[in-house]
């Protein structure tokens, strides 16, 4: 059993685009700035957040965090996108998910400007990524095909099963594995919770993506000898004797998983950095017009 690095791997690709912006800068070109708007202070998107800042201090990108109090009204928010969707010293934003109850997230996605959309949750971004055109694509599903592609795992005519339904990964992944490309060209299933005997069909999967937010739901008796199995899910887990007083645990049981199959993806180190290294990728992409 390999390990899928993700951690590593996503500091590769920042070194990467590290270089870039080098070439950029001297060349006199415009310094990729990301912008990201966090609407109250859950601790999980906070994490997540500042790690994404983090990154773009890492790799010479400009960035801007707006932080909104949870109490903001819809309109408000829309305000404060339509400022970003203005601001032309902005390539790109996301607004981190989730938002509080009272505001509707798909009027908050839909207000974003495609052309700034680095997370690519805007309708015309999601067709666009549909219909195998060039667009920003949803940084976690884009994660885990930067890692099947770095780890040179085969995906053509292979078996893949995705569990969840989401529209930020269990969707989009689907598509993303079934496109005509590498790595695609899966025969793709995706199974959600009204699915019945679920285990039947996972233990068939040559590939298993699993996006389920279900705290080590997969067991190894769902899992395929040398099957790959991707664990996008995260969870605190409370835990008094851990530093920060819990632990992250994916959707995998991991222990007895890895025991069975040829590639996994822990938690943490696994999709979760890449989420981001996906982000940096697409904010690139914002600058250099390269979306069209
Ligand atoms: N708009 N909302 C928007 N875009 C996104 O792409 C996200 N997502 C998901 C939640 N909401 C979003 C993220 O940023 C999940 N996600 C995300 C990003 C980073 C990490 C995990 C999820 C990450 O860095 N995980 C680390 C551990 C971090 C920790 O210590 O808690 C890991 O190793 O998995």
């Amino acid at each position: 059993m390999k390990i899928i690095d993700g951690k590593s791997t996503s500091l590769q690709i920042q070194d990467e685009l590290a270089k870039e912006v080098e070439e950029i800068k001297s060349s006199g070109g415009k310094v990729p700035h990301l912008a990201a708007v966090l609407v109250g202070d859950h601790g999980a998107s906070l994490t997540y957040v500042n790690a994404k800042v983090k990154a773009c201090e890492r790799i010479g990108f400009d960035s801007t965090l707006v932080r909104l109090d949870a109490s903001i009204t819809q309109q408000e928010l829309l305000n404060e996108i339509d400022k970003l969707n203005n601001n032309a010293a902005i390539d790109g934003f996301i607004v981190q998910l989730p938002l509080p109850d009272h505001i509707d997230e798909a009027k908050v996605t839909m207000a974003i400007s495609p052309e700034k959309d680095v997370d690519g949750f805007h309708p015309q971004n999601v067709g666009r990524m549909n219909l195998g055109m060039s667009t920003y694509l949803p940084a976690t599903p884009n994660g885990v095909l930067e890692l099947l592609k770095r780890y040179e795992i085969e995906t053509s005519g292979k078996k893949c099963v995705v569990m969840g339904r989401s529209h930020i990964v269990g969707s989009p992944m689907s598509i993303l594995m079934s496109q005509k490309d590498y790595p695609g060209n899966a025969t793709v299933t995706l199974v959600h919770s009204r699915t019945k005997d679920v285990k039947s069909i996972t233990k068939e999967a040559d590939i298993l993506i699993v996006a389920l937010g279900v705290p080590e739901f997969v067991t190894a008796d769902m899992v395929k000898e040398g099957a790959v199995v991707i664990d996008v899910g995260i969870h605190r887990i409370e835990d008094d004797s851990a530093k920060r007083g819990f632990r992250l645990k994916g959707d995998v049981k991991f222990d007895e998983v890895s025991a069975k199959c040829s590639y996994i993806t822990p938690v943490p180190g696994g999709v979760g950095p890449m989420t981001i290294a996906s982000l940096l990728m697409n904010t690139l992409k914002a600058v250099k017009h390269t979306y069209e």
